[in-house]
């Protein structure tokens, strides 16, 4: 329905437009964001969805085995008391299906899905510079105008399989983890190829090699540190116990730097033995899930640390296979702990000491091509009845940039972020006006228990957007300097760290032509959000907030930004 000057709380919209905002994607942050901008603002907005249901990643990845690892009580919203209590948590780290089942809950419960277009993927989105709003494409052929943007589309939603050569030629079952069909996948005496050993391969692999296959050969390029996940059913005593506690737990994972409600035990291990690094490690182990991340305090900074905690799990990991061989092969050597996304496993390591599971290491004999029958290596043919996929995603930028979307004076997203992504506080950019990127690049997302983040930014939205409508704004953009600022600070942050030492999808490396730099902020939740919440408090300090859209970008030099710290504000002023 179109939405007029009158009908639209956005008081200052001067063109009509069908709605007051978009938000694309229903998923966590989707939902939020259209639950937050239509019921707490009272705009008028329309989600828009590629899948035929909400649920977002947890729609897609849908694969045996498929499970979170963060615990329930944790990943979850905690925006409203009445939705976490009038939902039974049933284990300790819910399985896909409790998630989405859980994502299906909140959309019904707030009436959420009457504003959602599923089976619609945005195609492109372009800034109407004349009249200073979005037009929004879609595979359905529709055009649909607003004046704000919002996208909900996740930092692991675009898929990624590597262009080996004769892929489509395989005759067996073939998908990415993250296509997985609806239907019953049988895999009773069937030989099936793996390729892929990040948290998905390592999830599939575990369930495959449990349900009797003929053969299962594990294809695998880089070795991961996997940790425990001990997973279990939560009894009613432990149920009710996270009840009482879970107001205190989700407030300490929204003000930790890692959005999980664990504190650091220790400083550093770099003066301890071997010996006293292990008795401290030896409980978080036997504990399971992230927890186990947190003994040190700089083991993601300190080269002393992270190697004392990665010799522990390669010792695990030598412990829980028989063939030597097979254990060296599975031990990581060439990266440390925790630099790129550490996958849990409930028994995956065990699974290489059945006779029926391989391990084919790729490095050393590399992958030629997909033949109609199985995988060509470079040392023979192997066959097989079906080949799974799980080779990740174009992380982070991938699901945006596939969309075409254009801002002020025909700058494209390709063009802007041809050198990797720019953006201020993650959240929007320079020459896209009214546009917001939930948990975006340049911000904490997934280094972190990404619904935290998620919450945090949709909040802020809204507050902007009311700030908007109270100011009597119609339209908000960062400007060049705020960006470079940001890009600086965030660099700096990153510098800081180990990430840059491996290869991971943080830095893009996992997609042939990306742009290799750091993707996420690496600061900390609770610094970010400070940051965030600081710049609102500033009156959207580095934003150019306007009613007209002939004044953006024409406000010549803006104040510094005092939110970010003096070196950064320095070195942005001497580069210009
Ligand atoms: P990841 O963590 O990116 O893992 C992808 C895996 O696929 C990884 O082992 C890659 O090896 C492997 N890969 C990619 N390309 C190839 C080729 N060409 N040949 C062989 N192996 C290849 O994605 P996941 O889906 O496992 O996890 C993504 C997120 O989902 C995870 O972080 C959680 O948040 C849930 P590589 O390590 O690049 O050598």
């Amino acid at each position: 329905m179109k939405q007029t000057k009158e009908q639209s709380v956005v008081s200052q919209a001067d063109t009509e437009t069908d709605y007051d905002a978009i938000v694309v994607g229903a998923g966590f942050a989707g939902l939020y964001a259209l639950h937050s901008l239509r019921d707490k603002v009272g705009l008028s907005v329309k989600g828009i969805e590629k899948a035929d249901d909400v649920g977002g990643t947890w729609y897609w990845n849908r694969y045996p085995g498929a499970q979170c690892d963060s615990q329930s009580f944790i990943y979850c919203y905690s925006f409203s008391d009445e939705i976490r209590e009038e939902w039974d948590l049933e284990r300790r780290f819910p399985k896909q299906s409790e998630v989405l089942d859980n994502l299906r809950f909140v959309a019904d419960k707030l009436d959420l899905r009457r504003d959602i277009q599923f089976g619609t993927a945005v195609t492109a989105a372009t800034f109407n510079e004349e009249d200073g709003h979005w037009e929004v494409s879609t595979d359905t052929e529709e055009t649909i105008s607003a004046q704000f943007l919002i996208s909900g589309t996740g930092g692991l939603s675009e898929p990624y399989i590597p262009d080996f050569d004769g892929i489509d030629d395989f005759e067996g079952f073939s998908t990415h983890s993250a296509r997985w069909p609806k239907e019953t996948v049988e895999f009773a005496d069937k030989r099936v190829a793996v390729i892929g050993t990040g948290s998905t391969g390592i999830q599939i692999i575990q369930e495959v090699a449990k349900s009797d296959p003929e053969q299962l050969s594990v294809f695998q390029r880089t070795p991961n540190y996997a940790t425990p996940k001990r997973d279990r059913r939560l009894d009613e005593m432990e149920e009710a116990e996270i009840r009482a506690n879970q107001d205190e737990i989700l407030e300490k994972a929204h003000n930790t730097g890692s959005g999980y409600p664990f504190d650091s035990s220790y400083e550093t291990a770099e003066e301890m033995t071997m010996e006293e690094v292990e008795e401290i490690l030896e409980p978080r182990w036997q504990e399971g899930g992230f927890q186990f991340f947190t003994a040190f305090d700089d083991l993601r900074e300190n080269e002393e640390t992270a190697e004392k905690v990665s010799e522990f799990v390669r010792r695990k990991i030598r412990e829980q296979v028989d063939d030597e061989a097979t254990a060296d092969k599975l031990v990581p050597t060439d990266h440390y702990i925790g630099t790129k996304r550490p996958p849990q496993f409930t028994d995956y390591y065990e699974q290489f000491n059945k006779e029926h599971v391989s391990l084919v290491d790729v490095t050393e004999k590399p992958i030629e091509r997909i033949t109609a029958t199985g995988i060509q290596t470079t040392d023979r043919h192997h066959e097989f009845d079906m080949i799974i996929y799980a080779t990740g995603f174009d992380a982070v930028t991938g699901a945006l940039r596939k969309i075409d979307i254009q801002g002020r004076d025909g700058l494209t997203l390709e063009e802007k972020w041809a050198g990797g992504p720019e953006s201020y506080l993650g959240l929007s950019m320079h020459g896209f006006p009214n546009l917001f990127t939930i948990t975006g690049p340049q911000s904490p997302s997934l280094l972190s228990n990404v619904p935290v983040p998620i919450e945090h930014h949709v909040e802020w939205i809204t507050n902007a957007v009311e700030y908007m409508i109270d100011e009597g704004h119609r339209l908000i953009e960062p400007t060049k300097k705020a960006e470079k600022a940001w890009g600086i600070h965030n660099r700096k942050e990153a510098d800081k760290t180990l990430y840059k030492t491996t290869d991971s999808y943080y830095l893009g490396t996992n997609v042939p032509d990306k742009p290799n730099v750091f993707m996420l902020y690496a600061g900390g939740v609770d610094s970010y959000h400070d940051i965030i919440l600081e710049v609102a408090k500033k009156g959207y300090e580095g934003f150019e907030l306007t009613d007209s859209i002939q004044n953006l970008g024409k406000s010549g030099d803006t104040p510094e930004l005092s939110v970010l710290n003096e070196t950064t504000t320095e070195s942005v002023s001497s580069d210009d």
